[in-house]
């Protein structure tokens, strides 16, 4: 099985920690082989949402996990996740990498924009004194930028898309909306959001003044790509007050210290078997003590004592957590096969997690497993509490589920 379809955008201007972050995230926390696991792209590779594993809450001693890891109790769950290229001011009008780069957007179901926290870095991604410069002025120029860019690619067409569906006799104005958008990873429901919020769901699409296609465009790319703030570099200490004040100037959006660079310390130790760590975790345990260097120490008593006390975590699993969770809504479903052994056709203990969106139904995670599987859905079994549910029961967070289909 795939790591799930959503793609994490990781955003920002230059030398704000994006590629740190990425590496961070995308080290693998374990030894591992297998095809889900491999880079994808150059700039794509896989990271992993962090839930403690259903095989804990039913009261299993193990579980064989296949197309994700078990880490002591942790279910790791892949997605894709893109570094892009830094941004720069005037980035929508082909400035710096421009508009190559920001298409690399398009796929993306959700943003992680990382600052620097610490105002030490200019606009323009040049390393300067911390202090310098405002993480709240950088979040503002880079929404701004996404903002454009959106607005370019849609208005371009925008009189051809609003005549051709206002003038065909299409009952569903979001669908077809949506379609002409799809290219942006827009769907109906971003669609339908964003009309809402507009209030522009009953004016004819050809109406629309300007003014109101912004906010259209504004509102849509708000719901098609949420962002979550990464204020980056929390382990210099003039950070704190930054990123309070950058909760308090986005209340809207998660703003999520993180210490990029600890995290990828972090992993690669715990990866030579020097430390204990797993991603996410609000300490580390040395467990051999000759592989520590005198500035590995020093590196480790600056994490711990500049990040893990002081935040409790270094905020890349956080961040993580928070766009595919708390942003997204994705839940976590456990099919099995044998729902009284938690086990798939080869016996493995629950060897497969997917993420879905909340409010899936059991036949529509029939779809996502195979599209016979849907067609031929009969019931499904909820393997916690051995009952039969039917085709729309609204699948709950980490259920365990048996899908009975017709022979073909
Ligand atoms: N203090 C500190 N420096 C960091 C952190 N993350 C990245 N950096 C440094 O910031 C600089 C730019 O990092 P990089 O990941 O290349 O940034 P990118 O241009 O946004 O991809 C490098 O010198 C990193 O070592 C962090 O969490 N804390
Ligand atoms: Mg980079």
């Amino acid at each position: 099985m795939e790591p799930s379809n959503i793609l994490i955008g990781v955003v920002g201007k230059t030398n704000v920690g994006k590629s740190t972050f990425f590496t961070a995230a995308t080290e693998a926390p374990a030894e591992i082989g297998n095809r889900p696991f491999v880079t994808i792209e150059p700039n794509v590779g896989v990271g992993y949402v962090k839930k403690r594993c259903v095989h804990v809450e039913l009261g299993l001693d193990h579980c064989d996990a296949a197309n994700s890891l078990c880490l002591e109790g942790w279910r790791m769950i892949p997605v894709k996740m893109m570094d892009v290229a830094g941004l720069v001011p005037g980035a929508h009008q082909g400035r710096g990498l421009g508009n190559r780069f920001l298409d690399n957007l398009r796929r993306a179901d959700v943003l992680l924009l990382v600052v620097d926290a610490s105002g030490g870095t200019s606009p323009e991604g040049v390393p300067v004194k911390p202090g310098s410069y405002d993480p709240v002025e950088e979040v503002k120029f880079i929404i701004e930028e996404i903002d454009e860019w959106m607005y370019g690619i849609i208005s371009k067409d925008w009189k051809k898309t609003a005549r051709t569906i206002d003038t065909s006799d299409v009952l569903d104005v979001p669908g077809a909306l949506a379609q002409r958008l799809s290219g942006l990873s827009i769907r109906k429901s971003h669609v339908v959001k964003a009309l809402e919020g507009t209030g522009l769901s009953s004016k004819k699409l050809s109406n629309w003044t300007p003014e109101e296609l912004r906010l259209f465009i504004k509102a849509v790319r708000k719901a098609s790509k949420p962002i979550v703030i990464v204020a980056n570099k929390a382990d210099i200490p003039i950070a704190e007050e930054n990123i309070k004040r950058l909760k308090r100037a986005f209340p809207g959006i998660p703003v999520i210290p993180v210490s990029a660079a600890s995290e990828l310390l972090l992993r690669r130790l715990a990866k030579e078997g020097v430390i204990k760590y797993i991603p996410g975790d609000p300490d580390f345990e040395v467990i051999d003590a000759s592989k520590v260097d005198s500035r590995t120490e020093k590196l480790l008593t600056l994490v711990r004592e500049r990040v893990l006390k002081k935040y409790g975590s270094t905020g890349v699993q956080q961040a993580i957590n928070t766009a595919v969770l708390d942003v997204l809504k994705m839940i976590s479903v456990y099919p099995v096969d044998d729902p009284n052994k938690y086990t798939d056709k080869k016996g493995r203990i629950l060897p497969d997690v997917l993420l879905v969106p909340k409010g899936t139904t059991a036949r529509e995670l029939a779809y996502k497993i195979h599209t016979d599987l849907g067609e031929t859905f009969l019931y499904a079994i909820n393997a916690k509490t051995k009952q039969r549910v039917g085709e729309s029961y609204v699948l709950q967070d980490n259920d365990v589920i048996k899908i009975v289909a017709a022979k073909r």
